[in-house]
């Protein structure tokens, strides 16, 4: 058994559908961060950045100790590793996803993050903030548009870890000031990982 340390989040979310895709068995233990329940000592034992998501592994790889892990990328990483699925083996595939996978945690994330913390819930208004994260996030959905324009999914023609980690973050990017008419490829890849049913059951998680 697995326990998922999470929220309604992107980043939770990411957790949340890795599980699902992967059929391991967990359970849900919602942490939430708007009453600051990431703080809780039990919590920043598991968690010590106190951020959401994380797992504890009951039945960790080779045995043991339950094992902890936190920062969703290590997350999925290590839950593609133990089902065998959603990262491929060999070496030349494994790292065209990981490099994907990177540009998420490294770019999309904080970047998408900060825009629409700046977009939607800044309590002052800051023109250069918003400009600033709206040219970032728009080279990624450019790069990101590019890449999906003659690849099914990210890293190729299997969905992986890579996509799992973006789909989150990039699929408000209406709500954020952009248009999809300026990313098609990304919009037709978006309604594909939507219509998953593991994914709508990992959204529906907490
Ligand atoms: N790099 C971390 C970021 C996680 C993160 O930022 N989580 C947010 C929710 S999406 C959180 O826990 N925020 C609470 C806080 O910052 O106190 C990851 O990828 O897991």
């Amino acid at each position: 058994m697995i326990d998922l340390y999470t929220w309604g989040t992107p980043n939770g979310h990411k957790a949340a559908i890795m599980l699902e895709e992967t059929g391991l068995p967990y359970q849900v233990f919602p942490i939430n961060i708007g009453t600051d329940e990431q703080f809780h000592p039990d919590y920043v034992e598991i968690s010590p950045w106190s951020k959401i998501p994380a797992i504890v592994d009951h039945e960790p790889m080779g045995g043991g100790e339950p094992y902890r892990v936190f920062e969703s990328g290590a997350i999925l990483m290590y839950l593609a590793e133990k089902s065998g699925t959603l990262m491929p083996q060999e070496a030349g595939a494994r790292y065209e996803v990981l490099q994907w996978l990177m540009m998420q945690i490294g770019g999309f994330g904080p970047l998408m993050g900060q825009l629409g913390h700046f977009e939607m819930f800044a309590k002052e208004d800051i023109p250069y903030a918003k400009k600033r994260y709206h040219t970032e996030v728009d080279r990624l959905l450019a790069v990101l548009d590019d890449r999906l324009e003659d690849n099914q999914f990210m890293a190729g023609d299997d969905y992986s870890i890579a996509d799992i980690a973006t789909f989150p973050w990039v699929r408000f990017s209406d709500k954020v000031g952009f248009k999809w008419e300026d990313f098609s490829n990304v919009k037709r890849w978006i309604d594909v990982i939507e219509a998953r049913p593991a994914v709508q059951k990992g959204l529906d998680v907490v």
